[in-house]
């Protein structure tokens, strides 16, 4: 029997997947995004898993669903879906998301140039611009983000004591600088990266337990930030973020980005006002700013920038059949 068929617009966000289901948009319960994803996590996470995982999508694959404003001051609002679940943010996605929704339409803001958007985490307000119907460039800021720890140290096997920052930028962030048992980026390999950060990840999360003090929904480290030096020279630094179970962001990563400016203000290594040009593992770029300070709960905080572009690059339309083995997906 026929589960669904879901219609999807397909694009890459500096070269990240994002995948925004058009057709159908599962009814959703709750007062705003936060709540309307826990619903969706209990109700429809099997679409999730059917749109985002092989053989449908990959270990990358991401995307989302656009609704209508759940506060007067907004435009629309966004669910983000990926393999590694629900995220509260994701940047990536919204770059992608909201390219798609302008050039197909799909979201009509009251004043051309400008959104404003509900998502999980928060708000965010969007400048984005258009050259012969084609988005060139959107820039969204961020909520609000802060550094939650500094210089823990765990026993990492295979690579020893490992020293890493703990940030929030829409989701929890290891943040791992090159150090004794980490040469940097440059020096460590893929299959490095992809096999110490779940490692890393679990020994964050049996030491702290971030919980968001605005919202005890948003918890848990779920990204693990590298570091190192950049290729370009008008980088700023590079980065490569593991997410899911197998997945190295493709992009620099907006949330990581944002993550990363809030762990260097922090730190006075960025001031407020500065720009931060963020390169990803294929030499694609973000254009971020710690554009003012706030406060999270108690912590000092910035309101992250963060601009880039995103390509549309195909439609889809995709069933999920209950009699397919592999209805849900897999990963290998
Ligand atoms: O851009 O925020 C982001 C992101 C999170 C996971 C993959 N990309």
């Amino acid at each position: 029997m026929n589960k669904g068929t879901f219609t999807c617009i397909d694009a890459h966000t500096c070269g990240n997947p994002v995948r925004v289901i058009t057709n159908p948009v599962p009814v959703l319960h709750g007062n705003n995004m936060s709540e309307k994803r826990q619903d969706f996590i209990k109700n429809h996470d099997w679409i999730r898993k059917g749109l985002m995982f092989e053989p449908r999508g990959h270990d990358m694959m991401s995307g989302g669903f656009i609704y209508p404003p759940c506060s007067i001051d907004t435009d629309a609002s966004i669910l983000f879906i990926e393999t590694s679940g629900c995220l509260p943010m994701c940047g990536h996605g919204t770059i992608g998301i909201v390219t798609i929704a302008i050039e197909h339409g799909l979201i009509i803001p009251k004043v051309s140039g400008q959104l404003s958007l509900d998502v999980p985490a928060g708000k965010l307000k969007i400048n984005y611009e258009v050259k012969d119907k084609k988005v060139t460039s959107v820039k969204f800021y961020n909520v609000p983000s802060y550094l939650a720890y500094q210089n823990i140290e765990i026993d990492c096997t295979g690579l020893g004591k490992i020293t890493f920052d703990l940030a929030y930028g829409g989701n929890y962030y290891a943040i791992i600088d090159p150090q004794k048992n980490f040469p940097g980026l440059d020096k460590f390999s893929t299959s490095e990266i992809l096999h110490y950060s779940p490692i890393i990840r679990e020994l964050a999360n049996q030491l702290v337990k971030p919980v968001h003090p605005l919202d005890p929904t948003v918890k848990g480290v779920s990204h693990v930030l590298w570091t190192g030096v950049a290729k370009k020279p008008q980088s700023t630094s590079a980065n490569a973020v593991f997410y899911g179970e197998k997945a190295i962001d493709r992009s620099p990563c907006g949330t990581g980005t944002s993550a990363r400016m809030a762990q260097w203000h922090a730190k006075g290594w960025l001031k407020t006002g500065e720009q931060f040009i963020h390169e990803s593992i294929i030499g694609s770029q973000f254009i971020g700013c710690a554009e003012e300070q706030t406060k999270v709960g108690d912590y000092p905080a910035i309101i992250p920038s963060i601009q880039g572009w995103a390509k549309i690059y195909g439609q889809n339309v995709i069933t999920i059949d209950d009699d397919d083995p592999f209805a849900f997906g897999f990963t290998v």
